[in-house]
């Protein structure tokens, strides 16, 4: 049996699950948010996301995991309004191949209504590479959701090619500053490090463009104490929490207040 066919299968027989990674506001401390993260169990273990998801981009199939996931996350979200913060947000990571659906902004607006969940409890991750490589495809999408009150992040930046001027022409609202520039923010070279420059250059970026700031991979306290002293205004990382199934993203959240 191929990997597609059992991946098929794991989506109809529920082994498919979505983690949740915290996502803390770094001015009060609090849990506002999640990202969520495809996770699957394969005969006792866990393939690697990196690898599954290629599979599903390259084979369509990401177009109705894509479906799932989006209706979990609202669904969840809800939930942790009323458990957890009332402006809670979750952000979905989307790929390429559902945004050129053209089909996707309208999808998330009859999602939204028919489980009468707020367009603020979502936000919409895409890469870099996606904004800047086919961007006319997929900003009529993108304008929509945003007008509709989805927030819109760009993820991993800082590895991708943008282009300045056609960020300020996207709709956004949210950096998300890869992991990689967060890492060394911690070391004892960082006054001399060229990461630490990119770091706080994004940051600088993201505040005159007027964008909330999430900062990936935060992993020690000096990188948030850092982090916060120079205006990033979230972060996510092991720090807080790794990704977790719903039941013990509650439990955390609820000791973690
Ligand atoms: O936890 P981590 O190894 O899960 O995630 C690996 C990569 O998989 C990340 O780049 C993340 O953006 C991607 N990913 C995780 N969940 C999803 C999902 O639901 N949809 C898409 N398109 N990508 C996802
Ligand atoms: O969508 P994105 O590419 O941002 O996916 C997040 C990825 O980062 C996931 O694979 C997740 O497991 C991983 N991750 C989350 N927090 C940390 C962290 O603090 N350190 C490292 N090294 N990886 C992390
Ligand atoms: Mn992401
Ligand atoms: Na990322």
């Amino acid at each position: 049996i191929s990997l597609l066919a059992d991946l098929k299968l794991a989506l109809d027989t529920g082994f498919l699950q979505l983690y949740y990674q915290p996502k803390i506001h770094l001015a009060s401390g609090r849990v506002v948010g999640a990202e969520a993260l495809l996770r699957w169990r394969h005969q006792q273990n866990y393939v690697a996301p990196d690898l599954f998801i290629s599979v599903a981009e390259s084979s369509g199939l990401i177009v109705e995991i894509g479906s799932w996931v989006l209706q979990q996350a609202c669904l969840q979200s809800k939930r942790w309004r009323a458990l957890i913060d009332p402006d809670f947000k979750m952000a979905i990571n989307v790929s390429m191949g559902q945004l050129q659906q053209g089909s996707f902004a309208n999808e998330v607006a009859h999602l939204l209504v028919d489980l009468a969940i707020a367009p603020s409890a979502l936000e919409v991750e895409i890469t870099e590479t996606m904004a800047m490589l086919d961007a006319d495809s997929i900003l009529p999408d993108l304008r929509k959701l945003q007008q509709m009150g989805v927030s819109i992040a760009i993820d991993d930046f800082g590895t991708g090619f943008s282009s300045l001027g056609h960020l300020q022409n996207m709709p956004l609202n949210t950096l998300k500053i890869d992991r990689a520039f967060v890492q060394e923010l911690a070391s004892p070279e960082m006054a001399s490090n060229g990461k630490k420059a990119i770091a706080d250059t994004i940051m600088q970026l993201g505040s005159n463009l007027r964008l909330s700031l999430v900062a990936e991979g935060v992993e020690q306290q000096t990188q948030a104490d850092y982090l916060k002293q120079a205006g990033c205004d979230f972060a996510q990382g092991y720090l807080y929490s790794p990704a977790l199934p719903a039941a013990a993203f509650e439990q955390w959240a609820v000791q973690w207040q």
